[in-house]
């Protein structure tokens, strides 16, 4: 392994296991759940076959993965992996939707400021729109939220996405969204992608804060992006040149027998 490949340190508990739930109503029907305990063993085994850097237990009793996530990055990790399900960025202050009780990648934001990172930037690569993230940082300038995601228009959550949703008060400009159209390939995503980090190496954060979905995939069975497998590293890359300590939060990815692959070529591209 070249010296110059970063070690990404991956943040696991097996107590996801407990959340499993039986069946979710789609347009009417009762479907199994798409969100299933399975997608995170993908992801683990496929961390240990690419050998993509250590694996660690929360060490606090009752800690969430992704709270032992941002803590391991103050200690100087440069990039860390919170592998946490279910996904959090639908959260909102007070309402949860999407599969998402608690946002993990605002929880670990506001821990980093509350620790002293001035200024944290989230960039949400799922699918869909983070507006639970969106909401809770919105009147803030201290977190900057950029999110590319499926047009709200004929996307969950329909409600917000929509790229005139810039902030407000303090927070003006400090929201950015990039919606884009079902069948989005590298072709129109890579350029938006470009845009978004360029305002986040403008922003110079003390730390990111990455929502990472994988269910841009061209074959994931509920979203309508057309990403390839080797598209993913290219994501991971283009976010490791802005060069900032880097905390990977698990949000969605549905297609479950390539979901390990996909998301740590994430990882490996931006090692
Ligand atoms: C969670 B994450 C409406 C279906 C709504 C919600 C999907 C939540 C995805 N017909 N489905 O962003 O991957
Ligand atoms: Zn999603």
């Amino acid at each position: 392994v070249p010296s110059t490949v970063r070690r990404v340190l991956t943040i696991y508990s097996c107590l996801h296991h407990r959340h499993h739930g039986n069946a979710e109503l789609i347009d009417g029907k009762m479907m199994p759940c798409f969100e299933m305990p399975r997608r995170a063993e993908m992801i683990l085994e496929r961390v240990r076959e690419v050998g993509l850097g250590e694996v660690r237990d929360p060490d606090r009793f009752g800690e969430a993965p992704v709270r032992r996530g941002a803590r391991t990055l103050l200690d100087g990790a440069p990039a860390v992996f919170s592998l946490c399900r279910p996904p959090g960025h639908h959260a909102a202050t007070a309402a949860m939707g999407g599969y998402c009780y608690l946002n993990n990648a605002a929880i670990a934001a506001q821990y980093l400021v509350d620790s002293g990172r001035a200024r944290v930037a989230i960039l949400d690569v799922d699918y869909h729109h983070g507006n639970g993230t969106q909401e809770i940082f919105y009147s803030r300038g201290d977190v900057l939220f950029l999110s590319l995601h499926a047009d709200p228009r004929v996307e969950y959550p329909y409600f917000l996405g929509y790229a005139d949703g810039r902030g407000a008060g303090a927070g003006l400009g400090f929201t950015h969204n990039y919606p884009l159209p079902h069948g989005t390939t590298w072709e129109a995503y890579g350029p938006a992608l470009d845009d978004a980090c360029a305002k986040v190496e403008a922003f110079r954060p003390d730390a990111l804060v990455v929502s990472l979905g994988v269910d841009t995939y061209e074959h994931d069975p509920i979203s309508q992006f057309r990403l390839r497998t080797e598209d993913f590293p290219k994501i991971g890359a283009r976010i490791a040149a802005a060069r900032a300590p880097t905390l990977f939060v698990m949000e969605g990815g549905y297609a479950v027998e390539d979901i390990g692959v996909n998301a740590v070529n994430v990882l490996t591209g931006f090692a």
